[in-house]
């Protein structure tokens, strides 16, 4: 484990604490995650939920919509590579990097002068640029909850 490198990785949908897909972060067969804190990306975005599965989608628009909340993970190459696969990236998703700004971080031990509230951090996050032109018309959130007041509750694969 020693030496290996880490990614920083931002989520602001289904990877959520709390959130349908949350089991996947804390799943040691897949890799490992370790939540770092919450954040917001510097650049705004539409963020929807969109298709069958009620899937939350950060547009790749910068400049519209909000500040999109989520959290900071560091994780391995493996949990990198399941995350790709279960994002279906590159088809539905892109990993791109993206500034964060941090919200709350949670060891004051780590760089403590850097992680701190309001500066900033480069993670890859998934967002998409294949997306329908009409998405662009639906709602934008700036923070998603499955269990929101929206009425459109995440729906997993084996479900749709
Ligand atoms: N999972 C990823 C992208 C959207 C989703 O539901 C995330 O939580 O960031």
């Amino acid at each position: 484990m020693t030496g290996e490198k880490m990614h920083n990785v931002f989520v602001y949908g289904t990877l959520k604490k709390g959130q349908p897909n949350y089991h996947i972060m804390t799943d040691p067969k897949l890799g490992k995650a370790v939540f770092k804190g919450t954040g917001q990306t510097l650049d705004q975005y539409p963020l929807v939920i969109a298709q069958k599965g009620n899937i939350p989608f950060l547009l790749n628009v910068p400049g519209i919509g909000h500040h999109i909340a989520g959290e900071i993970y560091l994780v391995d190459d493996q949990m990198l590579q399941f995350l790709d696969g279960f994002e279906s990236c590159p088809d539905m998703y892109q990993r791109t990097v993206k500034r964060i700004e941090i919200v709350k971080w949670k060891d004051r031990r780590d760089s403590p002068e850097k992680r701190t509230a309001g500066n900033t951090i480069e993670c890859f996050v998934y967002s998409t640029t294949t997306y329908q032109p009409e998405w662009l018309s639906l709602p934008y959130l700036q923070s998603y909850d499955s269990y929101g007041t929206h009425d459109q509750s995440y729906i997993s694969h084996q479900d749709r």
